[in-house]
């Protein structure tokens, strides 16, 4: 059996991420989660929040709390509306967690005994009016690359570029705005990624069932310019992990912490350990799924996250876990995407632009969005989303194609048959046809569920829908009772067993409309459709069933200009 570990970009905690932020990253992993638990995997899901660096004194400054107040009272808030959403984690933790402090710790004296990481006296944006240095996002300015004039310090949002402060044009203090800036001299330590280079290009090259958006913006920072670059990992902060060697202290590193980006995929190792000890596990438990030494190879390691993330994640993360030598599992394949855009423009967070997640459940269920988001998930470009195709994909695919199915096929059996399954005779031609084509379908679901291809599978799913629709309209049992009402109970039968299917199929899209489905079906029975004839046979005849109330409600245009007007401006 294959064990799946599945990790998230972990959300920064400052604030609540839109639904661009939710569909390249939380969603399709849950997606793949769902999808492996639904095939029998043994799969550890796991996701976090990002509470260190320049985006969480930011926003605490901003929300005039202490920072540790402040990132567990949004880690509580994230956390219920993960739940909202009905993303599925194992274990959904913290970064600033004591697990995450000794790894980190732990990670940097591995690469300082390995060599891996030199002190460099360098010079750093100081504010004379904030009276402190100014690391990543408390600078702003023109970006060098493209021009885009809000670039923060750390990168730039626009074209990805990964910056350092002082590569700014018009550098501004992002806490008062001041240009009164100087240049001085501060120590920090550097990650000498140029050293594992050669390791790093090869263990890419190795990958090449890679996506494309993957592998070409990792292969753009080995090989653009200069080549890699070593990184610096540490910063003038308060508030992160303390700079220490393992357990020892960093003599000249006094008052300073890691580098958030340093410490943040460290946290997927700390999660698990965080889940073992919320579940009350033993630690072998989480070394099982990160070391090889413990049992891990056998684990296939699949990381989801928006292409802004790659660069991190292709080359910084795995130059720590390489560097360490020690056996942690690296990554097998990453699931990168594009960005969402939102009516015409971007999302944004920093300017409080576009749907954020907990405005999308104040007004429609969870499936609404998960099913429209991962239906045109940005996978090989930009995608954008609009309200007017938002309801019409909802009111199609959900309303018209199956929720008419399960209403249709539920009612009619109600006022013929009454609330239980039906005897009826032998399958016909079309039953077997049906079965024949159904099967063709859900093998073709399944390989691009397999292949993490995210619209080719909605699509795939909405024509096993389809199909069955297309099946209840020529067989047509409500013409058929009326000369040949055995026949008609057969096909009634089939449709309800349709029903159970589609629930256990579309689940890992629609989870909460499928556990509505199966109510309705009154079974517990999940299995997947290895064998279709068979699972269309799942319910049988004198099996107890009830109409469920409305599947999706259509949205109506007065609703869609409602929300269209609501949500035009910017979130304050
Ligand atoms: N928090 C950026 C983001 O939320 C960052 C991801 C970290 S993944 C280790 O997009
Ligand atoms: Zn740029």
């Amino acid at each position: 059996m294959t064990r799946h570990l599945i990790t998230s970009a972990i959300p920064y905690i400052n604030g609540i991420k839109h639904l661009g932020n939710l569909v390249g990253s939380q969603l399709p992993a849950d997606l793949f989660a769902r999808y492996q638990r639904a095939r029998g995997a043994e799969v550890l899901f796991l996701c976090a929040t990002d509470e260190h660096g320049t985006p969480a004194e930011l926003a605490a400054a901003k929300a005039g709390k202490p920072v540790a107040e402040y990132c567990a009272e949004m880690h509580a808030v994230q956390a219920e509306i993960a739940k909202g959403f009905a993303l599925s984690f194992d274990h959904f933790g913290r970064s600033s967690s004591p697990q995450n402090h000794r790894l980190t710790q732990h990670f940097a004296g591995r690469l300082a005994d390995a060599g891996l990481i030199r002190e460099v006296s360098e010079k750093q944006m100081y504010s004379n009016a904030d009276g402190r240095f100014l690391p990543d996002r408390y600078i702003e300015g023109t970006c060098p690359n493209c021009g885009y004039d809000r670039a923060r310090g750390d990168q730039c949002e626009n074209c990805t570029k990964q910056l350092d402060p002082t590569d700014l044009i018009n550098p501004r203090s992002a806490i008062s705005g001041s240009t009164d800036l100087e240049v001085r001299e501060t120590k920090h330590l550097y990650l000498r990624q140029s050293a594992l280079k050669d390791q790093l290009d090869a263990w890419i090259d190795s990958k090449s069932d890679w996506p494309v958006l993957t592998t070409s913006i990792a292969r753009k920072w080995l090989h653009d310019g200069d080549g890699l670059q070593d990184r610096g990992i540490t910063r003038d902060l308060d508030w992160g992990v303390p700079v220490k060697k393992g357990d020892q202290d960093w003599p000249g590193m006094e008052g300073k912490v890691f580098y958030v980006w340093f410490d943040a995929p460290i946290e997927y190792i700390a999660c698990a350990a965080e889940w073992t000890q919320a579940t009350g596990r033993p630690d072998a438990e989480w070394e099982r799924w990160w070391r090889t030494d413990k049992g891990a190879d056998d684990v296939r390691y699949t990381q989801f996250m928006g292409k802004d993330n790659v660069p991190f994640h292709t080359l910084s993360f795995p130059a720590t876990i390489l560097g360490s030598g020690e056996p942690w599992k690296l990554v097998d394949y990453i699931k990168s995407f594009n960005y969402l855009n939102y009516d015409g423009g971007q999302f944004s967070t920093s300017q409080g632009r576009g749907v954020f997640m907990d405005q999308a459940l104040s007004i429609l269920p969870a499936d609404y969005w998960r099913w429209w988001l991962l239906s045109h998930a940005p996978e090989s470009s930009d995608s954008e989303f609009t309200w007017e195709n938002f309801q019409a994909s909802v009111n199609k695919d959900l309303a018209d194609v199956l929720g008419n199915f399960v209403s249709r096929i539920t009612k009619f059996c109600r006022s013929k048959f009454g609330e239980a399954l039906p005897e009826g005779g032998a399958w016909g031609e079309a039953e077997e046809k049906l079965v024949a084509d159904l099967t063709a379908r859900i093998r073709e679901y399944e390989g691009f569920m397999d292949a993490i291809e995210v619209r080719k599978s909605a699509a795939a799913l909405r024509a096993i829908w389809v199909a069955g629709n297309e099946y209840l309209q020529s067989v047509a049992p409500w013409t058929t009772v009326k000369t040949d009402p055995d026949r008609a109970a057969m096909q009634v039968r089939m449709g309800l067993n349709l029903v159970r299917l589609y629930a256990v199929l579309s689940a890992p899209f629609i989870p909460q409309a499928a556990a509505r489905m199966l109510g309705a079906m009154n079974t517990l029975d999940t299995e997947w459709p290895g064998d279709v004839a068979a699972a269309l046979q799942a319910l049988p005849a004198g099996h107890a069933f009830s109409v469920p109330e409305v599947m999706f409600a259509k949205i109506t245009d007065e609703e869609r200009e409602d929300w269209q007007t609501r949500f035009a401006g910017i979130r304050t």
